[in-house]
């Protein structure tokens, strides 16, 4: 959505997002492009009619078009009116002239994994997507991507790849990393809630796993485990993102060193619990009892502990985690936290 004066901002923030403090931005994913001494430089290649390759001077020659967009992380948090130029996608692609074939587009950037990320041609296009160089009239700040990334408005952050330096059109999908790793949904829209792709373990293997309690080193994606007794539970280094805990009972369960990125632990019991170096990012905690609970060394952007009362959603409001001096919160993580979630925490845990 653009920025309309009169639009309310509530009708900006997407379902289950949670604004950042003004002018903050995080940093999320790879932090920095490969070391190279190659010039930087873009390339459109695939199936098109010209291959073409441009330096970042070349690509500054070109129209350049500005936006000012509200950019939806997967994890739970949302920065409004951030303005980016740069060139658009279209304009691009039109100097290569895409076959009629093409119909997917994939970026890839200049990381040691090669990252990537696709879109349908259509829908790149029809979002305005842009190769951006600048924020806020300002060349890319690297660590977010710069000297030049991919920018795609109304899509999860993830499809907008920093670093970009191939564009290639296809015939078929390819899977960006983000996607076939993490099983982040491929068509990513906040506004429909596309965060995950469907869960890959069954209700009879789950009740398995539930009743051994040994999750550990497991890769348990969006696994459902709702209201299940699992206290003790040994789910250290699982992969959990996603997973639902909803109401479980978790008191003295293991979770170190675990990756529960966007994981649901609403009004769960967790006393106890161990999150020491876990992944908790964009993780929903509201009404969970977390007496005793420890997230030394967690990673903690876009974690809830509360929901607050305005919540669109009449069931979530007021939903509001049960913390004390006991719940251990370090210091840096709590920096990260949006200011909600920092404003509640606050009032309960040991300041220093
Ligand atoms: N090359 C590359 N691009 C990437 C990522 C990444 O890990 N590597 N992470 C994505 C994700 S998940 C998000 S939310 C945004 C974060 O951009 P920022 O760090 O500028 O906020 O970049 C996206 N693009
Ligand atoms: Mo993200």
């Amino acid at each position: 959505m653009q920025n309309e004066p009169n639009q309310s901002l509530k009708n900006r923030i997407a379902p289950g997002q949670q604004l950042t403090a003004p002018g903050k931005w995080p940093i999320i994913g790879q932090r920095q492009p490969s070391d190279s001494d190659r010039p930087w430089q873009i390339s459109v290649a695939g199936q098109v009619e010209h291959s073409i390759t441009l330096s970042l001077k070349e690509i500054s020659a070109l129209p350049q078009s500005s936006m000012t967009i509200d950019i939806h992380c997967v994890t739970r948090w949302s920065k409004l009116d951030a303005n980016f130029s740069g060139v658009s996608l279209e304009h691009l692609l039109s100097l290569a002239q895409p076959k009629p074939s093409a119909k997917y587009v994939s970026f890839t950037s200049r990381t040691d994994n090669r990252h990537s990320s696709s879109l349908e041609i259509r829908t790149a296009i029809n979002l305005k997507t842009m190769i951006a160089t600048h924020h806020a009239d300002q060349p890319l700040a690297s660590n977010h991507g710069g000297p030049i990334r991919c920018i795609v408005p109304g899509r999860y952050f993830y499809k907008s790849v920093k670093w970009v330096e191939t564009i290639e059109l296809l015939d078929e999908d390819q899977l960006g990393n983000w996607e076939a790793e993490s099983g982040y949904h491929n068509l990513a829209d906040p506004w429909l809630e596309q965060r995950y792709m469907a869960p890959t373990i069954d209700k009879r293997t789950a009740a398995k796993l539930v009743a051994s309690r040994n999750f550990s080193k497991q890769s348990l994606r969006s696994i459902d485990c709702s209201k299940r007794d699992l206290s003790g539970l040994d789910a250290s280094q699982a992969t959990l993102r996603d997973a639902k805990f909803n109401e479980a009972i978790l008191n003295g369960a293991n979770f170190e060193a675990a990756n529960l990125a966007n994981a649901h632990f609403r009004a769960a019991q967790l006393t106890n619990a161990n999150f020491q170096a876990a992944d908790v990012e964009g993780a929903d905690f509201s009404g969970a009892d977390l007496r005793g609970a420890d997230f030394t060394g967690a990673s903690m952007i876009g974690a809830s502990f509360v929901q607050p009362a305005d919540h669109p959603n009449p069931s979530n409001q007021e939903l509001a985690a049960v913390l004390d001096r006991t719940t251990i919160i370090p210091k840096s993580e709590r920096a990260k936290l949006l200011p909600v979630q920092l404003a509640y925490i606050e009032k309960f845990i040991d300041r220093t």
